[in-house]
């Protein structure tokens, strides 16, 4: 059934690629953990540090905009969003979390560009950790890995 249906999908060749990573400086314990990771995962698909562009925001209530800042140079072909949210530590959890999200999205769906979604958010400092190289991966390699593929199936779509 399937024989005649064109799938297009993206791949992990980050070779020539430009990339954004805004990163939260709260909880900067964790979220350097997820820059770490998020550079080492473009890097070891094939992207030169020279097109790796790092910026740091407070939180991660600033990051929608600064990414969208970023998105509307054009000169990057995805973004990776990093930061991390604490629900313990902050009674506006719902609001710093939820802005980020719903941000993001909007500035993902204006520019057309990928945005990589590593932003945790989590109820303990122990969760954090273990979505930031312990247990659980590394949310910062899975969203920068998430906007490679999003933006290589982006430029299939064009062509
Ligand atoms: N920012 C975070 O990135 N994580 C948090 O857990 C957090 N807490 O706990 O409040 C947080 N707050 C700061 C917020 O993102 C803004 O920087 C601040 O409100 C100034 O606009």
């Amino acid at each position: 059934m399937t024989d005649s249906v064109k799938t297009i999908e993206g791949d992990l060749n980050a070779r020539g690629l430009r990339f954004g990573i805004v990163a939260a400086q709260f909880n900067e314990l964790i979220v350097d953990r997820l820059v770490d990771a998020a550079i080492a995962a473009l890097r070891k698909h094939g992207a030169e540090p020279s097109d790796i562009t790092v910026a740091r925001v407070p939180g991660a209530f600033e990051i929608p905009l600064v990414v969208s800042k970023m998105a509307a140079t054009r000169r990057f072909d995805a973004i990776v969003a990093l930061g991390c949210v604490i629900r313990g530590a902050t009674p506006h959890f719902d609001y710093v979390a939820g802005e980020a999200a719903g941000g993001l999205t909007a500035a993902s769906l204006k520019y057309e560009l990928p945005i990589g979604f590593g932003v945790l958010t989590v109820d303990t400092i122990e969760q954090a950790l273990e979505r930031a190289g312990t247990k659980a991966g590394n949310k910062g390699a899975d969203a920068a890995l998430a906007a490679l593929e999003t933006a290589t199936l982006l430029r299939r779509i064009e062509q």
